[in-house]
């Protein structure tokens, strides 16, 4: 079998690097950037050579198709005309993202498209269909790393999309819309991308952990059982911009200094607050921009972002709301005005618990210990797991890091989960009654 896990780690660590990388120092690979098209274009071409017909949608997305036993041309956007009438069927959709954050590591989302693909390519040579389809979806925009959203593209293929969502531009000043122009898309067709839930099985998901559990207990797989619930905030904190010469003081009303405050603040009352501790709740400041930015100028403005997660809404939001009172106490106190938007907001989304099984019952195959975990990380998968059932396979990755270029995995393991994706399959095949 020319399919492997290793192939698919492999391909993963091609696509670190220009043309598929916007930048040739690190990976970065930000939604419809050239780096993207690039990828795009070459998952593209992995999915035929497995076996798939392949289309992108009004979003950008790129869709791979395995046809089931009784195969439904596909026509695009999810229609189907079967042959001799009755109803089309169904489809697993695998998937994962192709976007990264900056300076990220090769795994972190491509991993779960090339699995996917690997899984196709062990079926196509095997010359095996199911009586169920696969199509496997790499999402543009899970990270957010572009605009400031999050997971737009899978959000629109879940019908979770507000136009208005769409009105984002990045940070160069670029709108989405212009964005999508420049790659022959149109803004006012992007909520096309929607898909019929009931056209599919469930959504399944492999991905590293980005955590540090499967390798302190030496496991290879773990079984995910729940998605955090994640909220984020642009906090902006404007000041009276002076001379660093002249300025005294104590008649300063300087944004950055106040912003530290609240920096340090945030960290205080997630690591040590009332909820600390608790389901898995985590805060973090991951992006600040100070404006002018001159060394002898006291800085005006300061931009910051704020990132908010625990296993239930109810402890991410009150941990938000403390931060957020005390953020205005230090507003007050310092003089400064304080603007908060938020602007991304998804809550805990549980896996299916015949899904989960059906896992276990693949890690018992390999005996393998059916770890089961919740995930700290967002996902794709958060999105559609009130659509249709849900599953996530976790694989171990280096000291649990992730968002960055030391982000590893060992090809024994992806060589284990694409074993344990072939299992899950014939779960998924032995308990599959079609549609009536
Ligand atoms: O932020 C996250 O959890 C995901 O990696 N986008
Ligand atoms: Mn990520
Ligand atoms: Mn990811």
């Amino acid at each position: 079998m020319v399919a492997s896990g290793s192939r698919a780690k492999t391909r993963c660590e091609a696509l670190k690097v220009p043309p598929f990388s916007d930048n040739a120092d690190y990976l970065f690979r930000s939604y419809l950037s050239d780096g993207f098209m690039a990828t795009r274009d070459q998952v593209g071409r992995w999915m035929v050579e497995a076996g798939m017909t392949t289309r992108t949608d009004d979003a950008g997305n790129l869709i791979g198709r395995y046809e089931a036993r009784s195969p439904a041309p596909f026509t695009g956007r999810g229609d189907h005309e079967v042959v001799g009438g009755g109803t089309p069927p169904k489809a697993l959709l695998i998937a994962s993202h192709l976007d990264s954050v900056r300076d990220a590591g090769a795994f972190d989302g491509p991993l779960g498209v090339m699995l996917g693909i690997e899984l196709v390519a062990a079926l196509d040579e095997a010359g095996r269909r199911l009586p169920f389809a696969i199509e496997i979806y790499g999402f543009g925009d899970e990270e957010g790393s572009r605009f400031s959203a999050a997971m737009l593209t899978s959000r629109a293929v879940a019908g979770k999309l507000e136009a208005s969502a769409l009105n984002v531009t990045d940070r160069a000043g670029v709108s989405l819309a212009e964005v999508l122009q420049a790659r022959g898309l149109q803004v006012t067709e992007y909520l096309n991308a929607m898909r019929d839930p009931s056209e599919f099985i469930g959504y399944f998901e492999a991905h590293i952990e980005q955590g540090p559990v499967l390798e302190a207990e030496n496991l290879a797989l773990g079984i995910v059982t729940a998605i955090a619930a994640q909220a984020r905030f642009e906090a902006v904190v404007e000041g009276v911009a002076g001379h660093a010469g002249t300025s005294s003081m104590a008649l300063r009303h300087d944004a950055l200094a106040a912003a530290a405050e609240m920096v340090l603040d945030i960290e205080e009352i997630a690591r040590f607050g009332a909820d600390a501790g608790q389901d898995g709740l985590v805060a973090t400041v991951g992006r600040m921009t100070v404006e002018p930015g001159a060394v002898n100028v006291v800085p005006g403005t300061v931009r910051f972002s704020i990132d908010v997660r625990a296993g239930v809404a109810s402890a991410r939001d009150a941990c938000a709301e403390r931060i957020i009172r005390k953020l205005h106490d230090h507003a007050d106190k310092r003089g400064v005005k304080l603007t908060l938007e938020r602007v991304h907001e998804l809550p805990e989304s549980p896996c299916d618990a015949s899904m989960m099984d059906h896992l276990e019952s693949a890690f018992t195959a390999l005996k393998l210990p059916a770890r089961r975990m919740v995930s700290g990380a967002g996902h794709d998968a958060m999105i559609f797991a009130d659509l249709m059932p849900t599953a996530m396979l976790f694989i171990r990755c280096a000291g649990g890091i992730s968002h960055n270029p030391l982000e590893g995995i060992e090809a024994e393991d992806a060589e284990l989960a694409l074993k344990a994706m072939l299992k899950f399959i014939d779960q998924l095949e032995t308990t599959y009654e079609p549609a009536a």
